[in-house]
Formats: structure tokens, sequence, C-alpha cells
């Protein structure tokens, strides 16, 4: 089937194709960096710790700045339209003198912002809170010791700057995401403890001024981590209450919930209490195990709930997931790729018409209609967008290439 075939079945739909491809255009998403290196970052040797692991030694991985950079490049070349840099602060870059995370500034950041700048790329940020010996007894901003809740203080602090310099730089918004791993194996005796300190600490952290018109702080919630099984100080009710009562935006990992939990049903709550929602997009395989995003049924489940509801504006679309097992950058391409592929398919969807069975109670022919899309020939359009993007619609020989002439030599 054609693109013009394609288009005149969903015309029979009453949907509009060419609207659907220009609305692509406005859809960003925030690549994670932390895919091209499982997570190690340039400033420590320590192992990844805080409760996440990615598993797997495929071959290639990046270990300078130069090849990240390199691998960013590769993959944002298979995946069309807009994209954001989502970089964390354990990606600081130094020339001569090193400096540990309480300390870290723009400069450290320059490289980065030179690279964002020549690729007309926004970057969101992250301050690290693991893989660091100040996280003491799986402790960081909830720790009873304050010589630990002060140093992870002053680092998120010297991250609002860097997310300042971002934005003035780039000229775009910088979302920067709080999450800290804390949390015990075991059960606790004192739960609200920690969390009272979490809050303390957020709040001297969020007194500093900045312009929350060029910075969002989004805060990141938990159900657990590996090793940290019983108690997650930043939990779904914690995380949701500090942001709305003190006007940051509340970020959901949809491989942050019990597994029948779904974030695709709790979007338009949080979109009903907040001006803005991030996103985490992941795929939880029994846990939170960060695999490959998919085209799945929940990954359009999310999508659509956006798009239904007109709120591509409201709502930051980041990734977040790290496979060591797989090419690298088929990892981030796979993954991105698919966000946007069900970003597409809900803006190929008769939303109004569907709510309006909805409403007047017509169940029989919504989920008709339901199984009828999914038939449709959204992978037609989908060419035709990466066509129009000037990307190639099969990336596998790409990325093959590159593994024999670059990854293998590493
Ligand atoms: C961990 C959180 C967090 C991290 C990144 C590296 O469970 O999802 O977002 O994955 O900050
Ligand atoms: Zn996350």
């Amino acid at each position: 089937m054609s693109y013009t075939e394609a288009k005149q079945r969903y015309e029979a739909l009453g949907i509009n194709t060419e609207e659907a491809l220009n609305k692509m255009k406005e859809v960003n998403v925030s690549v994670h960096c932390w895919q091209g290196d499982d997570v190690q970052g340039f400033d420590s040797k320590e192992a990844l710790s805080g409760g996440i692991q990615a598993t797997g030694n495929y071959p290639g991985k990046a270990s300078t700045p130069q090849q990240l950079m390199q691998d960013i490049d590769k993959a944002f070349s298979l995946i069309p339209g807009k994209k954001k840099l989502n970089l964390h602060a354990s990606y600081a870059i130094f020339e001569d003198e090193f400096v540990d995370r309480d300390k870290i500034e723009p400069k450290h950041f320059k490289k980065w912002v030179d690279f964002a700048k020549e690729r007309g790329l926004g970057i969101d940020f992250n301050p690290t809170l693991f893989s660091h010996a100040m996280v003491k007894d799986n402790l960081t901003l909830s720790s009873p010791d304050e010589t630990v809740r002060k140093f992870w203080i002053d680092h998120v602090k010297q991250c609002i700057k860097i997310s300042e310099y971002f934005a003035n730089e780039t000229g775009e918004v910088c979302v920067m995401n709080i999450w800290i791993p804390d949390g015990y194996k075991d059960i606790p005796a004192d739960r609200l403890g920690p969390r009272m300190r979490f809050k303390e600490s957020l709040d001297e952290i969020l007194s500093m001024p900045y312009d929350k018109t060029k910075v969002y702080v989004t805060l990141e919630s938990k159900v657990f981590g590996i090793g940290l099984e019983s108690y997650t100080v930043g939990s779904a009710e914690f995380c949701l209450s500090y942001s709305t009562k003190n006007g940051i935006t509340p970020l959901m990992d949809n491989g942050h919930y019990h597994p029948t939990e779904v974030v695709s049903d709790k979007m338009s709550a949080l979109l009903c209490f907040n001006e803005k929602v991030a996103l985490h997009v992941t795929r939880g395989v029994r846990w939170d195990s960060d695999h490959v995003v998919l085209y799945d049924d929940e990954t359009k489940e999310i999508m659509k709930e956006i798009i239904a509801h007109d709120a591509l504006d409201r709502v930051f679309i980041a990734t977040d997931y790290f496979d060591a097992s797989i090419n690298r950058i088929s990892a981030w391409v796979t993954g991105v790729r698919n966000v946007k592929k069900a970003i597409l398919t809900a803006l190929l969807t008769p939303h109004a018409e569907m709510k309006k069975l909805q409403n007047e109670n017509r169940l029989t022919e919504l989920m008709l209609m339901q199984e009828e899309l999914k038939m449709m020939p959204v992978g037609e359009v989908w060419e035709e967008y990466l066509k129009r993007e000037e990307v190639e619609i099969n990336p596998t020989k790409a990325i093959l290439d590159y593994e024999k002439k670059v990854l293998v030599n590493r």
C-alpha cells in the first residue's frame, strides 16, 4: 500500500494524515545520554549504584566524551524529528582540574553546550545522586548525617545553576529532574524521619533563586530499587504531594510502579492538577529493568493520553532505559523511534469522535472502533514521515556498519 492509499483510508475515518505529519514537527523527545555507556559517566570509576542496573556486556561501549558524542550523532541521524539531549551531572567533562559533585559548574559542561549548539539541540539535566562515595548507607538527601545531606544539597543547587546555563545558551527550557535512590532493603523503624529530611533538603534547594521560566525542576518517584526493596523515601505519594504543593513538576517513570499500575491511567489525573507533567519512558520487564522501549500497548496508550487531551505542550517526554546486552546505538534508535511511532499513532486516532461515543454510552461502537484502528496502515504514514525527515526506513544496515567500523575497534 502506498502513502496515498493509506491517506485515503484514514480520510474515510475523518483523519487527516497531513495534519498528523505536521503535528509531528512539534514533537520533541529528550534522549538520555546514559544509554551509550551503561550509566557510567566521566566523573568517577565507581560501579553503578542506587538500586539500578545495566546488565550485559555488548562490545563498543563509549568510554570518553568524544566516543559518546560520536555515538549520539550516529543514533540521532537515525531518529526522525526534534530531539533534546538529556545529560546527567556525572557526564561533566574535566580539563585539567577535577572537582567533586558539590562543586561542579557550568564550565564543566561547556563542551556539551558547544555540541548541542552546533546541532541545534536543547539540553535537559539531572543531578547524579548515585555511584558516589557520598551515598552513605544508601541515603543522600534524606541521610541522618548532616555532612552527607549538605554535600548533596550543594550538588543539586549547582545543577540548577548549570541548568540555567543550558537554557541561556541553547535558548530552550531545561528540564532538571531530581531522583534519589534513598531507601532500605528491610523494614525500617522510622519511615517518617527520612521523608521529613528529604522534604527539608528539597525546600533548602528550591529556596535558591532561579529563573522558573527557563528551568523546570521535576521530581521523580519510585516504588523500589534492587537492594532497597522494603522502603523508598521518594515514593509516589511523597513526590506527587511535594511537587504539587511546591509548584514543581512531577515526573513519572513507567518502570516505577507496581506491575499492574499504568502511567497511561495516571497521566490524566496529573493533568488535572499540574500545568506540566514529565515522563521517563521505559519498559519494565517484571521489575524496573529499563529494557528498550517497544511499540507496545502501554507506550501507545501513554502517548494516546497526551494527544487525546491536546497536552503535547504540557508533557515533557524523555526516554530512560539502559540495555548493555545489545548494540547501544540500536537501543537508542529503537526506543526513541518507538516513542515517536506511538505519538504518530495517537495523532492518527479520531479522539473527538471516540470521546463522543463514550459520552453517549455507545460502548459497543467504541470497542469496534478501537479494534478497527489497530489494523489501519499506520506503517505507511510512518514511512512517509521518515522519508520527509530524510531518515532511513530500516536502520539495521547503518547500525551494523557503524558497529563494524567504529564500535568493535574500541
Ligand atoms: C532510576 C530512575 C532514574 C535513572 C536515571 C539514570 O530508577 O529511573 O531516572 O534511571 O537518572
Ligand atoms: Zn527514570
